[in-house]
Order: structure tokens, then C-alpha cells, then sequence
């Protein structure tokens, strides 16, 4: 027996399910990049809201790339269940405001007509960073990006994030259907910014009374997420499902804490999302720095240095006392001070509260998971507060272990010498010149350095950048990762 409409009265009683009528539940949101991040933050405020304040907010979930989650959740009626986990015990809830379910490489043309449909206010996205086919260094549009080529020529069946924005807004503009909203939801810094030029930038190659038009009429407010979410195993699902007493196929595991700060920008309208704890403000940009890199940054941080000391996840690299010491010396000493906090956030606790986290023992965050796409992640989180500390003349050593750490990965051998899986989707590039360098720091790093869309030009021409990260690779390359975290941590 599966989940499903039919089966969701019958579940056990401790079990949250939605608390409003799915039938009447009509489609105002399309969201990009249906995975596991978004239906355990924004599908599941959506939810809450929809039971105290019942609206046309049902979400259409487009998959950009695999049939895998519709392939899973049509038999299940779109529902599925987010288990909140900690050491104290594991809650379950079974969201429902998951009205369709598309893929677009089967049928672009299907994603296009429910994108241009007036009843759409809203388009969501969490694409991953790559997903915007920009320069991550500068932000802007990647023109020679083999996707954005290719929906310039063919804007009616596109496979990049931009132009399937690009087309259905130009539907709606042509039949006088007003905009929908873009909302960004990928930890980018200045998520909404960054679509609106990267959008704007595609419209005006189009054609430049689009892109006018784009400039002006499309509303991209910038947000700012946060939940834990690592990938669902098959455990979970096993789990899960004799909980349930019926088999949920795609359940998604996360962790208690969730957060979503959002600029109050909607002129198409927005669900009351404020009634159900979301963040409405109208500065995104503090909360953004201050989760980029204290969260993000000691993710990324832990995720190259545990996998390299052979630590499998986030909590077990948390467990080595020297790890945990340096990630608390990086957030005090070094990305910490770099910040501007929000009104009302405290600093202190948000760490604390950080650290708490990154130990939660009933989340399995695989550091291998993390370490994805580390030339889309790295500048935000270790290279934006190392250039702020280096123009303040102040010390980086932490951020360049961090971002050694990434370097002696993507080297692709492990400490025991086996072959590691780098994703990213630089990974060729990566991979030859490693192969080129060899194992030698003082080889590897100058080629590195020389990306120049993750390091821009200013970082590889400052020593003061430059010698740290160069001798903590060395470092790393001749004692191991486990060694060198506990002389950083230990000064
Ligand atoms: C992680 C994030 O995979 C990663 O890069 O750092 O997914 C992180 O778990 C979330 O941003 C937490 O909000």
C-alpha cells in the first residue's frame, strides 16, 4: 500500500497531515527544481499556511532535469512526508500542497503553458547554484553556456532555469497576462539581483524590447533559505514507511531549524506567508552574508577537510574535538567579524545555535554531498570574507584552509590515494589540471588560481592570498588533513 489521498485518513495518529480540503486546491505557484530542499522549507510553509489560511497557493513542481520525483510522488498523489530528525526523536508530517507534477525535459512545452497561465503569481526557484548559468565570480550571465545557447536559438523548447523564465514571460507579455513574481531561492548572494540581471541580460539577446521590458516589469526579490536537508537514503525511506504503516517512496529528512527571510516584493501577490513564521523584510542582504558564511562556509569548510580525514559526514567531523575547534575559530575569528548581523539577530547564539546543528547525530549530511560544485560555492562563502579581511589587512589563515581544503579534493585522490567523485560542473577542467600539477601544492594551486570565473582577477595577484592557501595545501599534501586540523586548531 502506497501513500495517497486514499490511504492518508488511515495513517496513525501522530502523524501531521494537511489540514485543508486538497480538492479545492488550484495551482498559484510553479516552483524550478523540485527536490528535497524544497519540499522540506518552502513547500512545507506553504503547507502550514494553506491550513490557517486556505488561498489558491497549490504548488506545480517542475523537475528540470529526471523523472525520478514525479515518477515517485504520482502514485502518491503528490503527497509525500518531511521526517524532522534530532537526537531526541523523529517527527513526521505529510505535506500536500504539491498540486502537479512535471518534467521538463519530456515536455517543455507543458511546463511553458502552466508557467504562462494567469493563475500563476509566483515562480519559485531551487536550481543550485549552477542552475543560473552565470560566472560566479561576477555574477553576470554566462553567454557561452551550451544551455543558454541553445534556448537562445530554440526559446520554445528551453532546458535552461533562464529561459524557461524568458519564454513564459514573453508568453504573458504577448497575451497581456502580468508577470509573475521570480523568487530565488538557492543560497547565491543576492539570489533575486542575480536572476534579474541574468534574466534581463537573456531577454535583452533576445531582443532588446523584451529586455526592456524584463528591467522593468519583472519583480525578482531576493530571500534568503535555510534547513538542513541532507539527500533521503534508503534507510530513511524504510523508516518512513513503517512508520506510516504505507510505503512513502520520496520522503524527504531534515533537521528541526528552519528559516526563510524573504524581500517583501510581490506586485502579482503572495501567500500570508508572515502567519506562518516567514521572515517578510525588506533587506534580505544581512541574513544572506551571515548564513553564506557562517553556515555555508564552515559547511563547505568541513566538507573538504572531513572527507580528506575520512570523516563520511558532517557530524562525524564535528565529533574530532580539533574540527570542531577550527570551525569555531573560523566563525569567531575570521567570517564572524566580517559581518553586518541583521536587526534582532545575535551573533553569539546564531553560532551556537550553528554548532548545535552541524552536530546533529540523527542527520546523515554525507560531506561528500556537500563538497559538490565547490567552484559555484567557494566564492560566496570563503572568498567573499577573504577579500573583506584582506582589504581590512587582516589575517585569513582559517578561510585558506578551507579553501586548500577544496583544492587538495579536487586534486582527486584521496589520502589513501583512491580516486575521489568530484561533481561540479567544472569537473574536466578540474580534473586536467590536477593531472597536469601532480600532488604538488606549489603546481596545483597557481593553476587553480588561474579559474578565474571562482577566483576573479584580484585574488591570484595577492600574495597575502595566495601564500596562505598555497602552504596550507602543501601542508595538507604532505601531513593529511587530520594533522593539519589539529596544529590550525590547536594555534
Ligand atoms: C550545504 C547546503 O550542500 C551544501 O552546500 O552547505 O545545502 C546547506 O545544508 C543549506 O544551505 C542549509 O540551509
Amino acid at each position: 500500500m502506497r501513500l495517497s489521498s486514499a490511504t492518508l485518513a488511515a495513517l496513525p495518529a501522530g502523524v501531521e497531515r494537511p489540514a485543508y480540503d486538497r480538492t479545492a486546491l488550484r495551482t498559484g505557484i510553479v516552483h524550478l527544481g523540485v527536490g528535497a530542499f524544497q519540499r522540506a522549507h518552502q513547500a512545507l510553509f506553504t503547507d502550514r499556511l494553506l491550513g490557517r489560511e486556505f488561498g489558491d497557493w497549490g504548488i506545480c513542481g517542475v523537475s528540470l532535469r529526471n523523472p525520478d520525483t514525479r515518477d515517485a510522488l504520482a502514485p502518491q498523489d503528490g503527497l509525500y512526508t518531511v521526517a524532522v530528525r534530532d537526537a531526541a526523536g523523529e517527527r513526521l508530517r505529510v505535506v500536500g500542497c504539491l498540486t502537479e507534477l512535471l518534467v521538463a525535459p519530456e515536455d517543455p512545452a507543458a511546463v511553458l503553458e502552466r508557467m504562462s497561465h494567469p493563475s500563476v503569481r509566483i515562480v519559485t526557484l531551487t536550481v543550485t547554484e549552477k542552475g543560473y548559468c552565470h560566472d560566479p565570480a561576477t555574477g553576470a550571465l554566462n553567454e557561452a553556456h551550451p544551455d543558454i545557447r541553445h534556448d537562445l536559438a530554440n526559446p520554445g523548447s528551453p532546458r535552461s532555469t533562464i529561459g524557461f523564465l524568458a519564454e513564459a514571460l514573453s508568453r504573458r507579455r504577448a497575451a497581456g497576462i502580468a508577470p509573475f513574481t521570480v523568487l530565488s531561492c538557492d543560497n547565491l548572494p543576492g539570489n533575486g539581483d542575480t536572476v534579474a540581471r541574468i534574466l534581463r541580460r537573456f531577454a535583452e539577446l533576445r531582443d532588446a524590447g523584451f529586455g526592456a521590458w524584463v528591467a522593468e516589469a519583472v519583480a525578482c526579490p531576493n530571500s534568503m533559505v535555510d534547513r538542513i536537508v541532507p539527500a533521503t537514503t534508503d534507510a530513511d525511506r524504510a523508516r518512513v514507511s513503517q512508520a506510516l504503516g504505507v510505503a512513502d517512496a520520496w520522503p524527504v529528512v531534515t533537521e528541526p531549524f528552519a528559516q526563510w527571510v524573504v524581500e517583501d516584493r510581490f506586485p502579482a501577490g503572495r501567500p500570508a506567508w508572515e502567519t506562518v513564521g516567514v521572515e517578510m523584510v525588506p533587506d534580505v542582504h544581512p541574513y544572506e552574508t551571515m548564513k553564506l558564511r557562517l553556515l555555508n562556509g564552515s559547511h563547505s569548510t568541513l566538507a573538504y577537510l572531513g572527507y580528506l580525514a575520512g570523516y563520511e559526514t558532517v557530524s562525524d567531523s564535528m565529533a574530532d574535538p580539533a574540527f570542531a575547534r577550527l570551525i569555531r575559530g573560523l566563525m569567531d575569528e575570521e567570517s564572524g567579524p566580517t559581518l553586518r548581523m541583521p536587526p534582532g539577530a545575535d551573533l553569539e547564539q546564531y553560532k551556537a545555535a550553528l554548532i548545535g546543528r552541524f552536530r546533529n547525530p540523527a542527520l546523515h549530511h554525507r560531506t561528500w554531498q556537500i563538497a559538490m560544485d565547490g567552484t559555484q560555492k567557494l566564492p560566496q562563502r570563503l572568498l567573499a570574507p577573504a577579500r573583506e579581511r584582506l582589504a581590512a589587512g587582516l589575517p585569513i589563515d582559517r578561510l585558506a584552509l578551507g579553501v586548500a581544503g577544496w583544492m587538495r579534493y579536487v586534486s582527486g585522490r584521496d589520502e589513501a590515494g583512491r580516486p575521489i567523485d568530484v561533481r561540479d560542473p567544472l569537473a574536466d577542467r578540474l580534473a586536467a589540471l590536477a593531472a597536469e600539477a601532480g600532488p604538488s601544492a606549489e603546481r596545483l594551486a597557481p593553476a587553480l588560481f588561474g579559474l578565474s570565473a571562482v577566483f576573479g582577477d584580484d585574488l591570484p595577484r595577492d600574495p597575502r592570498f595566495t601564500g596562505p592557501v598555497t602552504e596550507a595545501l602543501h601542508r595538507l599534501f604532505t601531513r593529511g588533513a587530520k594533522a593539519v586540523v589539529a596544529a590550525a586548531a590547536g594555534a
